[in-house]
């Protein structure tokens, strides 16, 4: 598949790191990095359904640049959701404000899995295709473009929750009470992953984040039977697909949100992904002694420290960057910036990373 003719990149800098290159200053992006803590996000979706800026090209692209246009970052994220894939296998979501995703039909039983369809996602998820290649040029190449999905655990819980859980009972239940159907509907949802991130690489991902923001909801056996299983299927999948098609692979950025030291390990050995992204609560210095000098690293400051002075922030992101050190490493929080942080922390702790 062609290059499609993008602009030359300018900046390499996260590209580096992902695949264990020497950079002059760390790379930094911030997960949720497009979205509501800015106010030209919020001016434009007053005017817009969330659904509807996902599936304009033209809208989507317009929100993914307005981070890269107001901070000196080293990425950008491609804007859409997680929830785009229960919605293409036919499930109703709705973003209602204040609440976030609502699933008005979920999964209750197995019963329920015929509900789902395999989607087409070339045809129904080509949306953020569109949106991905016209970011790639619209870009010119200042920073890449990053390429996501949420990992199967973590859309079956939505998808058996309807919505955002703080225990996730119902859906680790389906675990222990109808395993085979749970590795059934996480087998569904990844492949449809796994044609959607190589679908997102042809339109012009260069790096592509999988996150697993429900690792929090599973111990170090579950998360092996559940959650690792179907990351390592993703990646080596995405590569033969990619390399069947003659297009280049790109670096793949897992985040096991909540994963502990021991699971992080096991990852790190068995995975495949060039990156694992850390949450706050991992020291990095233990980290690093687990996961050996072969992986970048990425995250991880707590994103309620960004509401600290702006010189205790910048203090922190450069104390980060020394504990971290400047090799195999890319800068960001420890998970999405929060709704209402404030813009001159965020700018201080991008500042804070390129000064070390
Ligand atoms: O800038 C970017 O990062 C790109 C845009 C992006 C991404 C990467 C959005 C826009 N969502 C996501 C990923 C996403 N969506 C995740 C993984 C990251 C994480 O763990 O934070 C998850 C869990 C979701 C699901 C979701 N969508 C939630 C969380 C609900 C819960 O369980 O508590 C919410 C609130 C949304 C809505 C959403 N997605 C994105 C935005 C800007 C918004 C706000 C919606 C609005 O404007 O009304």
């Amino acid at each position: 598949m062609s290059e499609q003719n993008f602009p030359r990149l300018q900046n390499d800098s996260i590209l580096r790191a992902a695949r264990g290159e020497p950079v002059d200053t760390v790379p930094v992006w911030i997960m949720r990095q497009a979205g509501r803590y800015l106010p030209e996000f919020r001016e434009l979706r007053a005017k817009h359904d969330f659904f509807s800026i996902c599936q304009t090209p033209t809208l989507a692209c317009e929100v993914t640049l307005q981070p890269i246009k107001r901070f000196p970052l080293d990425a950008s994220i491609i804007f859409s959701d997680i929830l785009v894939i229960p919605q293409a296998m036919g499930l109703v979501v709705e973003m209602k404000p204040g609440i976030g995703p609502v699933l008005p039909e979920p999964l209750i039983d197995p019963s329920h899995l015929s509900k789902l369809r395999i989607p087409d996602v070339e045809k129904d998820l080509g949306y953020v295709g569109a949106a991905i290649t016209l970011t790639r040029h619209s870009l010119q190449g200042k920073v890449p473009l990053i390429g996501f999905t949420g990992a199967p655990w973590t859309l079956m819980g939505y998808m058996i929750q309807g919505g955002g859980s703080s225990t996730m009972a119902q859906a680790r239940i389906w675990l222990y009470k109808y395993p085979e159907e749970s590795h059934k509907l996480l087998q569904m949802i990844t492949d449809v992953i796994v044609d959607y991130l190589v679908m997102q690489v042809k339109a012009g991902a260069q790096l592509l984040q999988v996150f697993e923001s429900h690792g929090d909801f599973l111990n170090t056996e579950l998360f092996k039977e559940y959650s690792l299983k179907y990351f390592k299927q993703i990646r080596d999948k995405v590569k033969e697909k990619l390399e069947i098609l003659n297009v280049p692979a790109v670096p793949m950025i897992a985040f096991p949100k909540g994963a502990n030291l021991d699971s992080i390990e096991i990852f790190a050995k068995e995975a495949g992904y060039e990156v694992i992204g850390l949450d706050w609560t991992i020291d990095p210095i233990e980290a690093r002694k687990r996961v050996g000098p072969n992986i970048t690293l990425q995250g991880n400051m707590d994103p309620t420290a960004l509401y600290a002075t702006t010189e205790k922030v910048r203090q922190r992101a450069e104390n980060m960057v020394r504990e971290f050190g400047k090799g195999r490493y890319i800068a960001n929080l420890g998970h999405g910036v929060l709704p209402d942080a404030p813009i001159p922390s965020v700018e201080a702790f991008i500042e804070g990373i390129h000064s070390v």
